[in-house]
């Protein structure tokens, strides 16, 4: 036996001895636990919204949404199946209320946004206050806030509403942090009237004496009007970024700093014939089409997509977007966590 199979027996034994002990050599895995950058964990994907819109209406039929809590279907990240995630971090579904639903009040420790793909009429409330959803909207129910959401019946028999639920789900789980418990109501009695927190808060003002708000924003519905206009003026302008088109984040109005502590997210304009340059990020992002078409090419691959489909884009995979039609982007990822942590990085490439 030549000295390096010896050598090699010798190894092999000594691991599968010391595994019983739950031990394993590091030299071996070393260059896997620290890459060179980042490895791919999960996939890039796209949802078409024709496609999933059926299974959710058909949802719809199966269960109530007082039964389910809330009727979700969980958008599963194809690379990460099985652990109720699109990005290693972060989780994302789609949920559906009827006319005449509720979804019971209930509070956790994970952070949730709603941005709204469709429909009008149903409100959701946040710790004592409603507001009413409209498409295009971005809402958000901070850390341990008591929230439920309702459709309540209009004379006209009314519409589904469906919208994004983004959370930290797998932050939280992988943190070991995670806490709920349900209201003893299932609707959570209303005590400040609706558009309260906008008025002390959404017009760059703030009340003089204003209650410490800890690390979520006061805000907890950005208006896709409001939105809109912001990207609309500045595309008149002329302030189109050769990666990003327009591209603004959601602010919490009291720090300046991100909407919730561990959900970056951002809304941008690309117009129409927009061919964007490539970049790369640390931060893996989930994007909703709110209106346009066109295409994102992600790692190599060309996903088409069109008004209301949902794409992933994984960590520091080369990425760039092309506008067909005029198009505006809502999307969210993990960046706050990133910045805190000094970990964030980006690329911009320039072609
Ligand atoms: C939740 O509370 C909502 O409030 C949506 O609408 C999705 C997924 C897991 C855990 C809690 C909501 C959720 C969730």
């Amino acid at each position: 036996m030549t000295h390096d199979n010896k050598t090699n027996q010798a190894r092999r034994a000594f691991y599968e001895r010391i595994d019983h002990h739950h031990l394993f050599p590091l030299w071996e895995q070393l260059h896997n636990l620290v890459p060179r950058e980042p490895a791919p964990a999960g996939l890039a994907a796209l949802w078409r919204y024709t496609d999933l819109r059926p299974h959710l209406l058909e949802a719809g039929t199966l269960i109530s949404a007082q039964e389910a809590v809330r009727r979700v279907l969980v958008l599963e990240n194809p690379g990460l199946r099985g652990q109720a995630s699109i990005t290693p971090s972060l989780y994302a579904g789609l949920q559906l209320i009827l006319p005449g639903e509720i979804a019971p009040s209930h509070r956790h420790s994970q952070s949730a946004l709603r941005f709204v793909v469709e429909g009008r009429g149903a409100y959701t409330a946040v710790d004592g206050e409603r507001t009413t959803l409209e498409p295009g909207d971005f809402v958000i129910t901070p850390s341990m806030t008591w929230h439920d959401h309702g459709n309540p019946c209009a004379a006209d028999g009314g519409q589904p509403v469906i919208w994004l639920d983004g959370l930290d789900i797998p932050t939280v789980r992988f943190l070991g942090a995670g806490f709920a418990e349900d209201h003893p109501q299932a609707v959570q009695p209303v005590t400040r009237p609706q558009g309260n927190s906008f008025a002390r808060y959404g017009n760059n003002l703030a009340p003089v004496r204003h209650a410490a708000s800890g690390t979520t924003s006061p805000l907890f519905n950005y208006p896709y009007e409001r939105t809109w206009d912001a990207l609309q003026t500045l595309l008149r302008q002329g302030e189109v970024d050769a990666w990003d088109g327009v591209k603004l984040r959601y602010n919490n109005p009291l720090t300046g700093g991100w909407a919730i502590p561990t959900l970056g997210t951002f809304m941008q304009l690309l117009p129409q014939g927009f061919s964007g340059k490539t970049w790369r990020s640390t931060d893996a992002t989930v994007f909703s089409v709110v209106e346009g078409s066109g295409q994102a090419v992600i790692g190599g691959r060309t996903f088409d997509y069109a008004a209301k489909d949902i794409f992933v884009v994984p960590s520091w995979a080369p990425a760039s977007l092309h506008a067909h039609q005029q198009s505006v982007l809502f999307s969210y990822s993990d960046r706050p966590i990133h910045e805190a942590l000094g970990l964030f990085r980006e690329h911009r490439e320039n072609h």
